[in-house]
């Protein structure tokens, strides 16, 4: 039977283990540029199986959160070097989370302070982070009204994608990508009838709705290969306002058309993210997603995501659930989450008001079990 601390192959990462380091937005990257405690807190945590970067914008115009890295600058690339090197050096594996927020931003975030972008011109319901010119303090604040992109902008966002992936590879030393699919940003707000109401090539059908996020995930694919390309997805998250009348033929058609292209990982967040994993009004066959993506030829990792425990984990990967599983929260608080989820030690806790902005409290000081 297979095990949660066995090795994978997941396209062209070899994984130690199948426990991965979610994505976490800690908004500590001032001027969105990787610095020094980054450094050190990716380190600590070199032991995963996979480390998945917070999610990173790969333009401008794809920031929507403060003090939120990037990787469109060539003293971004470089600041993320540091960061992939120390990892590398403490034996670890490091893919980084391409983001492109779309409308979830603010125009104080945006170049010349213009409008956030998205698939149509509808507000998400929902709260980003500025900085508050008078305190220098972070705040939540309601999201700025977006414009549509253009049919004719589309291009050059693809494209983004490919050059942010073929510079995380090869300038910043990234063994891979994830494209961030979910959580109600760019390519999720694309795929999704509550926030795309477009009639163009990239609105109406499934097909068409798919059509941006299937090409941005081709692009990056073609730039450093799809065995080190993977893409997280969260059929029926809530997050950031965001909804679709009918999520299940939605996601079949996707992991079916992402099954050629001979990806590392598909990476699922199962429910409402960082909340419960069951929605009685959104429900999702996840089992048929996989099968899905598995009749179709797919054969990249399946990762799973969202409010697991060590329990949880065991069982995914023994039941044939699930190849990988990304944690996040006890990532936070457990450096050496790994050896404590292997010899079954207490976690500890995590704070939550220190997760979002700051510095090394909360973030680098969490203690590690004494190693036997
Ligand atoms: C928490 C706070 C801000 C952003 C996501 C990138 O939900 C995020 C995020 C999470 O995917």
């Amino acid at each position: 039977m297979t095990s949660l601390f066995d090795p994978i192959q997941a396209g062209e990462l070899r994984l130690p283990n199948r426990i991965a380091m979610a994505p976490l937005t800690r908004n500590r990257a001032p001027q969105a540029l990787p610095n020094d405690i980054m450094v050190t807190y990716y380190a600590q945590r070199a032991s995963a199986g996979l480390l998945i970067s917070e999610g990173t914008a790969i333009s401008h115009q794809g920031q929507g959160y403060a003090h939120v890295p990037g990787l469109y600058g060539s003293e971004q690339l470089d600041g993320w070097k540091r960061v992939t090197d120390a990892v590398h050096k403490a034996g670890g594996r490091i893919v980084t989370q391409l983001w492109h927020v779309g409308r979830v931003s603010h125009t104080s975030l945006q170049p010349e302070g213009q409008a956030p972008v998205g698939p149509s011109p509808v507000a998400a319901k929902s709260k980003t982070y500025v900085i508050n010119e008078d305190s220098g303090k972070g705040q939540f604040v309601p999201t700025s009204a977006p414009r549509a992109l253009a049919q004719q902008e589309l291009p050059a966002i693809v494209h983004s994608f490919a050059v942010a992936a073929r510079n995380a590879v090869e300038t910043a030393g990234f063994d891979g990508v994830e494209l961030h699919g979910a959580n109600g940003y760019l390519l999720d707000q694309f795929l999704k009838t509550g926030a795309n109401q477009r009639d163009d090539d990239y609105g109406g059908s499934i097909e068409n709705r798919a059509r941006l996020l299937l090409e941005c995930t081709r692009a990056a694919a073609d730039a450093v290969g799809g065995g080190r390309v993977g893409i997280r997805l969260s059929p029926v998250t809530p997050a950031n306002d965001i909804a679709d009348a009918d999520p299940q033929p939605l996601f079949e058609y996707v992991v079916r058309q992402l099954a050629p292209l001979g990806l590392a990982y598909i990476h699922i967040i199962e429910g409402s993210t960082g909340g419960p994993r069951e929605l009685p009004d959104r429900p999702f066959d996840y089992a048929a997603l996989k099968s899905a993506y598995r009749e179709a030829g797919g054969q990249g990792a399946w990762m799973v995501n969202n409010g697991y425990d060590r329990d949880m984990a065991l069982r995914a990967v023994e039941s044939g659930h699930a190849d990988i599983v990304a944690f996040g929260k006890a990532f936070i608080s457990n450096p050496d989450l790994v050896h404590r989820l292997r010899d079954d030690l207490p976690l500890n806790p995590w704070n939550s008001s220190l997760f979002y902005g700051g510095g090394a409290e909360g973030y680098t000081d969490y203690p590690f079990a004494r190693q036997a």
